[in-house]
């Protein structure tokens, strides 16, 4: 397999993104390093998928749906409805053949990073969670709170930004994805298992 060059994904991402978000890439970029070295994940895996997840992010919405169209990318009624949403998509789609990773693991944590999905892998919740905490990020409620509890149950930080998010979105009045509430329900589901088995072996 061909080794994966984080300094030439670096160099691409300064060259496709405005200022803002590439900051913003990198630190989620060194956000998910921490959190792979907290959990025991491929460092160079979680760095890349950090540097990449926002990859499509400063395409137009045209470009977007164009991408989806000429490669046959499949679109749900969601997306149509908030292109925006494809960022994720469309950048794991690039991240395969315009920057060369293999690895599919990398390529469902950028397709995964907006709204989730149930059964994450470790390096896709890594990425979701360091895209919500990493340094930059400031709007979003009970981040300190997160951030720390993102290093000691990476589940229950996953569990509460899905929460936040959703709140978001309804008081907003955006437009809720199907998989973003699937999500939710599955990591609430399994909360209350664990809470289970923490009572029953008490
Ligand atoms: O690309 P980023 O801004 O770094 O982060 P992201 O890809 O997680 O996108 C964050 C935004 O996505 C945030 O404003 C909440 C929104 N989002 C998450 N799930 C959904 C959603 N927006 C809609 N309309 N529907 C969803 O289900
Ligand atoms: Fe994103
Ligand atoms: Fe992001």
């Amino acid at each position: 397999m061909k080794n994966i060059s984080l300094k030439k994904l670096t160099k691409a991402m300064k060259k496709v993104q405005d200022a803002r978000r590439f900051e913003h890439t990198l630190g989620v970029e060194y956000t998910a390093a921490a959190l792979a070295m907290c959990y025991g994940c491929d460092l160079v895996h979680a760095q890349a998928a950090g540097l990449l997840h926002d990859c499509a992010k400063c395409l137009s919405d045209e470009k977007r749906l164009a991408i989806c169209e000429r490669y046959k990318i499949s679109m749900t009624a969601s997306e149509k409805r908030s292109p925006f949403l494809l960022h994720a998509k469309v950048g794991a789609y690039l991240a395969g053949k315009k920057y060369g990773i293999k690895n599919q693991d990398i390529l469902n944590a950028i397709r995964n990073h907006t709204t989730g999905r149930p059964e994450m892998s470790l390096l896709e919740k890594i990425i979701f969670v360091a895209d919500y905490i990493e340094p930059g990020r400031k709007q979003a409620p009970n981040l300190e709170e997160i951030r720390k509890l993102a290093f000691t149950n990476l589940d229950e930080a996953l569990l509460i930004i899905l929460e936040d998010t959703l709140t978001y979105l309804k008081t907003s009045g955006s437009d809720i994805d199907p998989t973003t509430e699937e999500t939710w329900r599955y990591y609430y589901e399994q909360s209350l298992v664990s809470e289970d088995v923490k009572i029953n072996s008490v």
